[in-house]
């Protein structure tokens, strides 16, 4: 008798245990963000990760009744780990989104995970064309090469630019921006007479530039993935290129507003294209700038972050729209079509490719109240990734 009261209270116990964690887990939503959060691309996953953090601070972390929970993993930007640790978030911790993705390896190493458990990747950083490609179940809130060279391309042979050499990052987005500034310089009368292509990891650009030097294009196009431009700058500058009438120009990438304050004067005059400016001149923007920099010591959000946080909101907006009983295909539903005012400009996530639709601005870095900013002067709107025509 002792034994069966004994048996049946701790039966009771172990159900009502289980079912409050059944119930918690049935509250909860998890969105696993995997970030470079050290490495050659932290600057990327801390930029990221802070605007993720504000948004859950203004949007509060409740959500159609469930609470928000973020699962910040570093992938160190190694694909092998970005897998990893996307599989582990699928299957331990059962997310409802993965999100983040520093780098494209990362974004197309975990693609077929998203695939096979049908849970939505939202694409927050990287942005060679092919990624939204690579699974139905990956949305892209942050850019594409394509998107932003060509603008830079039409721009240029107007501007008493005709030779340029490129020089670029040898990998996926790397190789969109060399094709596709290429491709529409030339078809506007200009001419690329030198392709030039460095490592990802741990490059050495002073080799490269001095070979543009000696070959005297009008202008150096670049692009290295953020946090690579103010090496890239210095060597530019050091080598007198300015001084020896070579323009330096590229994506905005390259004039990161996480670095470009720190360039100095050499950097002044810089033309790129790019989706977003810390000064683009909206009071949502504003809002933005400054709430980010009051939240991380005054620390300026460059385009990464403001990936991170429209990602946030597509993923809120997501789950509103799902009432918080949606699996993966029903979040991927709300997701696609969403469209909305960014600190970016407008934007809007095209319902058949899954990519973003945004303005492509034209650039020029100047001093403004003291600080370089990447000044927007002209506006392509409406871009839609050419990378998708082909
Ligand atoms: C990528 C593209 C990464 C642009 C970047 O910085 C960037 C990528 C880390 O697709 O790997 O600025």
């Amino acid at each position: 008798m002792q034994k069966r009261i004994f048996l049946t209270a701790s039966a009771v116990a172990i159900l009502a245990l289980s079912s409050a964690s059944v119930m918690a887990q049935a509250n909860t939503f998890k969105i696993g963000l995997i970030l470079p959060m050290t490495g050659q691309q932290a600057s990327t996953g801390r930029q990221i990760e802070a605007a993720a953090r504000l948004y859950m601070a203004q949007n509060g972390d409740t959500v159609a009744g469930k609470k928000i929970e973020l699962i910040l993993k570093d992938d160190t930007s190694i694909p092998d780990v970005t897998k990893r640790l996307a599989q582990e978030l699928v299957v331990n911790d059962k997310v409802n989104v993965l999100a983040g993705f520093g780098i494209t390896p990362s974004a197309l190493a975990t693609a077929p995970i998203a695939t096979q458990s049908k849970t939505p990747e939202v694409v927050m950083a990287a942005a060679t064309s092919s990624i939204t490609q690579a699974s139905p179940y990956i949305v892209r809130t942050s850019f594409t090469l394509p998107q932003a060279a060509v603008a830079l391309a039409d721009w240029a042979p107007k501007n008493g630019i005709k030779k340029v050499v490129t020089l670029v990052s040898d990998y996926g987005p790397g190789i969109d921006a060399e094709k596709y500034f290429r491709e529409r310089l030339t078809f506007n009368g200009g001419q690329v007479t030198e392709a030039l292509r460095v490592p990802l990891r741990n490059p050495d650009f002073a080799p490269f530039l001095q070979k543009v030097r000696d070959l005297k294009p009008d202008a150096l196009f670049v692009f290295v993935p953020s946090g690579a431009g103010a090496a890239v700058m210095k060597q530019f500058l050091e080598r007198g290129m300015d001084k020896a009438g070579i323009k330096l120009i590229g994506t905005g990438d390259v004039t990161d507003d996480d670095q470009l304050n720190d360039m100095g004067d050499g950097a002044l005059g810089v033309v790129t294209s790019h989706h977003y400016s810390a000064a683009h001149p909206s009071a949502l923007n504003k809002k933005f700038v400054d709430a980010f920099s009051k939240a991380n010591k005054g620390l300026r959000p460059n385009f990464m972050a403001v990936g991170g946080y429209d990602g946030m909101r597509v993923i809120y907006e997501a789950l509103r729209a799902t009432k918080g009983n949606g699996g993966g295909d029903a979040l991927l539903a709300a997701m696609k079509g969403q469209i909305f005012e960014s600190p970016r400009g407008p934007m809007f996530i095209d319902a058949q490719t899954r990519d973003v639709v945004q303005n492509i601005y034209l650039r020029k870095v100047e001093r403004k109240d003291g600080q370089l900013y990447n000044v927007e002067f002209d506006v392509i709107k409406d871009v839609k990734d050419p990378g998708k025509n082909k």
